[in-house]
């Protein structure tokens, strides 16, 4: 715990004295909940590696860093986590791949590349399924969800926990973006979009008539920068935290899609470590995802103001204009649903209405 609260301290204190840092890196963060449990009886000792994406700033990583302190705490220092940020290690789909292949211990994607391992994970990829974050968190909290993550099962990837990537916005440095028409630029031609590699993301930016490029994430700081895309979509913690605004003009708050992370080990660690160790890894990594589930929430509308703070002109959508964006993206439901499986997506509307009607 003091390593966890050392390293938010120091983000911290740093905002707040601004070293280096014009605004504050990250917002009032609630406290991760206190360690508690037994301490594991000593069957050996392991490190850890674990590569992912995102900053040190963004919640991927603060929670991380709390399901580190969590093993190490009711380890007794046994097991440790070595925690690598920023896709040093490699993109999402080379780190699953150097899961596979016991090069890495963990990593911590988002579930859309992860489609290649378990297509039905494709759901979370259909434009606005899940209305509102409540309706999001039931479905990832659901038997629906947990079996998508037992399919993971001989991959060679043991799938932990779900938590929460976002809601993604659409950022660009052409034009500011309120309709579909705006995407695809009429005579002006179709704005240049990265997407993550996925078909069905794919298939959202072409229908709206953008030009879609599949790109891993470490490469997109540098092609917008140099102009290879216009814009890509990412929610605005991400934003914020990858510093894409120093390279972007116009955000668009479209909320097209809501993205889960998946908290991954390799299946060779997994089988190495004794069952009692892997309980503790198991129970660690769902009250750590639940924590960056809130740290997730509390960063969302504080990074969008951040945002706007550091320059970045962002549009919200009114009901009419996010209507007009459902309907222009009907065909990819059309497509992808029966791919996907009629029944599959169907259950999980039925759980989103459930808590959007309670
Ligand atoms: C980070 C990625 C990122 C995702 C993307 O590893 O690729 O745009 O949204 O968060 O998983």
């Amino acid at each position: 715990m003091t390593r966890f609260l050392l390293s938010t301290l120091t983000f911290a204190s740093a905002a707040t004295l601004g070293l280096g840092m014009a605004h504050a890196q990250t917002p009032d963060l609630s406290e991760p909940p206190a360690i508690d449990g037994e301490v594991v009886e000593d069957h050996g000792s392991h490190t850890i590696r674990m590569g992912i994406g995102l900053a040190e700033s963004s919640p991927q990583y603060i929670s991380s860093q709390y399901f580190a302190d969590i093993l190490e705490e009711r380890s007794e220092g046994r097991l440790t986590v070595d925690i690598f940020p920023n896709s040093q290690l490699g993109d999402d789909v080379q780190m699953m791949e150097m899961l596979q292949t016991g090069t890495l211990d963990m990593s911590y994607p988002s579930s859309s590349p992860a489609t290649t391992y378990v297509p039905e994970l494709a759901a979370f990829d259909l434009p606005f399924l899940l209305p509102t974050r409540e309706a999001a968190v039931a479905v990832m909290q659901s038997d629906v969800a947990q079996s998508m993550l037992d399919s993971f099962d001989g991959t060679g990837i043991k799938a932990l926990a779900f938590s929460e990537n976002g809601y993604r916005q659409l950022s660009n440095s052409v034009r500011p973006v309120e309709t579909p028409e705006d995407v695809g630029g009429l005579d002006m031609g179709g704005l240049t979009i990265r997407t993550m590699e996925n078909p069905v993301h794919l298939s959202i930016w072409e229908t709206l008539g953008a030009n879609p490029t599949p790109m891993a994430f470490g490469e997109l700081f540098s092609a917008m920068e140099q102009g290879v895309v216009d814009g890509q979509e990412n929610p605005w913690s991400t934003i914020l935290t990858s510093n894409f605004y120093e390279v972007q003009e116009y955000g668009s708050e479209t909320r097209h899609v809501y993205t889960p992370f998946i908290l991954m080990m390799s299946e060779r660690t997994w089988d190495s470590l004794d069952p009692a160790y892997q309980e503790l890894v198991q129970e660690a990594a769902r009250q750590s995802a639940e924590y960056e589930i809130q740290l997730a929430t509390e960063y969302d509308d504080w990074s969008r103001n951040q945002l706007e703070e550091r320059g970045l002109e962002i549009n919200r959508l009114s009901d009419e204009q996010v209507a007009a964006f459902q309907e222009a993206v009907q065909p990819v439901y059309e497509e992808w649903a029966p791919q996907i499986g009629e029944d599959l997506v169907s259950e999980i509307q039925a759980i989103a209405e459930e808590t959007t009607s309670n």
